[in-house]
């Protein structure tokens, strides 16, 4: 198991690496370019600095998040050909980088979504929140209000130029359904798995946040069974899972150690997302400290659950709270991402030690 955290680069992030290298037990960043419009290639002397600072200040780069999804491919149109051996050289460039799991996702229009990006717990700290009388305002104000609170931070996902046309892109997908979304996901799978077989890479689909449909859009990774689907879809090991626990739960119905040991054992999660999240009422919830008792769900049964069936991918705390007067990305502070890290780690050191 390699502990990672995510870093927005030395342009996007205002955390230095130099501070990750101080936190106990992380090895690593999990990185990303963004200054290549999705769609492109990734310039392998882009992909080739970006490590090389990273491994200057002695942490590994094996985790990308993400190569995003050009909408092209996802609404299945002729010009996905394109994009998608763009996609296939960037997977070819990232292997010769040493780069070993693309995270990636498959959802139409929002990569995520939240209500509140300044929610206040207790304790006084902010975090993310999510509840359902929030979105059912209209879609413009909805996507206004997530931009306008983002602290003059680019979101991940979010991409500002892109959903300044969103009534646009929701127009071109109101004829892909679920099913016309499935066929385009193995037709991009099937194009770009043969490439990571051969070079050595593992795709990893982040699933649906939330796991259900918003908007009326389709949604198709946000369960057990899309995801058995999806292996069997394109049975390789590199047709794999970034299993992200909060936005599994985020759903009730899901029982996330099933979920987690169950494709641990099928050797299909790569990359592990762990976080605590609080359900409010029904699907309203926030998001909680690592701790347990702050959160709805039980983090040493998640952590026994990747333990006990042989994980030995990345995994990385998630989204963390403002705390100690940080502000920043949302999601994305140093302290209480670093506080979450170390919990985890000692989940795993006792794990280990009780073997
Ligand atoms: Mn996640």
């Amino acid at each position: 198991m390699q502990m990672t955290m995510r870093w927005f680069g030395p342009v996007e992030d205002k955390i230095p690496l130099e501070h990750i290298r101080q936190v106990p037990g992380v090895e690593g960043v999990v990185g990303a370019l963004y200054d290549v419009s999705v769609g492109d290639v990734w310039p392998k002397d882009k992909i080739k600095a970006l490590a090389d600072q990273v491994h200057g200040a002695g942490l590994k780069m094996e985790v990308i998040e993400s190569v995003n999804i050009h909408d092209d491919i996802k609404l299945g149109v002729a010009s996905r050909d394109q994009y998608i051996e763009n996609y296939k050289q960037t997977i070819r460039h990232l292997a010769e980088i040493s780069i070993k799991v693309i995270c990636y996702n498959f959802m139409p229009v929002f990569d995520w979504m939240k209500t509140d990006m300044n929610y206040v717990l207790p304790d006084g700290s902010l975090t993310m929140a999510f509840e359902k009388k929030d979105i059912d305002k209209s879609l413009d104000e909805v996507v206004k209000e997530v931009l306008e609170n983002s602290n003059g931070f680019a979101l991940p996902g979010w991409e500002p130029e892109r959903l300044a046309k969103v009534q646009e892109l929701f127009a071109k997908y109101k004829d892909v359904d679920d099913e016309k979304l499935r066929e385009n996901l193995v037709y991009f799978l099937k194009a770009v798995i043969p490439v990571c077989e051969e070079v050595g890479i593992k795709m990893a689909i982040h699933p649906d946040d939330p796991p259900y449909s918003i908007f009326g859009l389709p949604r198709i990774i946000k369960n057990r069974d899309d995801l058995d689907w999806l292996c069997n879809a394109v049975d390789s090991e590199a047709n794999g899972i970034t299993l992200c626990t909060g936005s599994i739960a985020e759903e009730p119905a899901n029982d996330v150690y099933d979920i987690l040991a169950e494709f641990t054992r099928r050797k299909r999660i790569h990359f592990a997302h762990v976080r605590n999240i609080k359900i409010i009422k029904d699907k309203d919830f926030y998001e909680s400290a690592h701790l347990s008792p702050y959160g709805s769900l039980d983090m040493f049964k998640v952590m026994k659950a990747l333990h006990d069936n042989g994980f030995d991918g990345y995994i990385r705390p998630d989204h963390g709270r403002f705390i100690w007067g940080e502000t920043g990305r949302p999601g994305y502070g140093l302290y209480d991402r670093a506080l979450g890290a170390n919990y985890l780690l000692g989940l795993w050191e006792a794990l280990e030690k009780q073997r």
